[in-house]
């Protein structure tokens, strides 16, 4: 995990394990692994409560993973120039250290929030929480999380929000889904991006990309798309119409919608159920 990349403690929940934080190592004799699960026990928690502020206003949060530079932002780009006369949408951006990324969103005119991760190459539900915060809800129909660049911990943490969409870029190769399963096993949907250098890089084959993914019992739907050339578009904004009518059918229903469950990545991440006590929000929305 994070147990080899040391980044579970990022800086939304370092608190909890601080002097006198709840999950403090000293005082009550806390092994390093009970640590570890109280966090992700917490950001499970966490998590829970983020996807009640996008249910209540019947907001679809979708968390964008890939390695650096597979075109996430570029994708929101274009995404919010092809939507933003229907829906309204805000995009939550998650870096080490820069605010580039959200810069670009909010030269197209939409509500970007920075989440500055320093050392933690993922985010996570507490710092996720503390972005929602301020957002309004109320006056949103989308919102994006772009995640930090990195094909192995994101998948690995619950941040509240629906689905969970992988995309892999061209000049990646296309046997990135068998070399980071977990990754692309978390996948609500796979977005092969950059498709206009298929021309130049052909040793890339969708369908070798495509087939490694079935390979990890996947089903979720392939898109071809470049933010380029506008190429494929069509068919990821009609995925969204689409996720968006079935999140609002299901809020009516009462049904709460999750993305994909990375039982791997919980693995990597702690072996055992959790010896922490569980608790609530520690505050309430009216
Ligand atoms: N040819 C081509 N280049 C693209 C496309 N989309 C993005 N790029 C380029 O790829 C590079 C990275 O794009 P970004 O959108 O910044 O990628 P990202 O995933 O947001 O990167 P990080 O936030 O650093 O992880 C930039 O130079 C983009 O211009 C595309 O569809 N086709
Ligand atoms: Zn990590
Ligand atoms: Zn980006
Ligand atoms: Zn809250």
């Amino acid at each position: 995990m994070c147990d080899t990349c040391g980044c579970n403690v990022t800086p939304g929940n370092k608190h909890l394990v601080e002097a006198n934080g709840k999950l403090a190592w000293v005082g009550k004799g806390k092994t390093a692994v009970d640590v570890l699960q109280g966090l992700l026990s917490e950001n499970d928690h966490q998590a829970m409560h983020n996807r009640q502020h996008f249910d209540k206003h019947q907001v679809l949060a979708i968390n964008l993973m890939s390695s650096p530079g597979a075109g996430k932002t570029a994708l929101l780009e274009a995404t919010i120039e092809a939507l933003q006369d229907r829906y309204r949408i805000a995009v939550i951006e998650g870096d080490l250290e820069t605010e580039n990324d959200a810069k670009r969103i909010r030269a197209k005119g939409v509500t970007a929030i920075q989440i500055t991760t320093g050392t933690a190459c993922h985010l996570d539900a507490h710092m996720v929480h503390d972005a929602l915060h301020n957002l309004d809800l109320s006056k949103l129909d989308i919102v994006f999380i772009e995640n930090v660049g990195n094909l192995v911990c994101p998948a690995s943490f619950d941040l509240g929000h629906h689905r969970n969409v992988t995309l892999l870029s061209v000049p990646e190769g296309d046997d990135k889904p068998a070399k980071y399963p977990v990754m692309f096993r978390a996948a609500d949907l796979m977005l092969l991006t950059k498709t206009d250098l298929l021309a130049v890089l052909d040793d890339f084959k969708p369908e070798k990309a495509e087939q490694y993914l079935r390979n990890l019992a996947s089903e979720a739907p392939v898109m071809q798309v470049s933010s380029r050339s506008g190429e494929g578009m069509q068919d990821w904004l009609d995925w969204l119409d689409q996720e968006l009518a079935t999140h609002r059918a299901r809020i009516q229903n009462g049904e709460i919608v999750r993305p994909a469950i990375q039982s791997d990545g919980i693995r990597l991440h702690a072996t055992a159920n959790s010896p922490t006590q569980h608790h609530g929000p520690t505050h309430r929305h009216e």
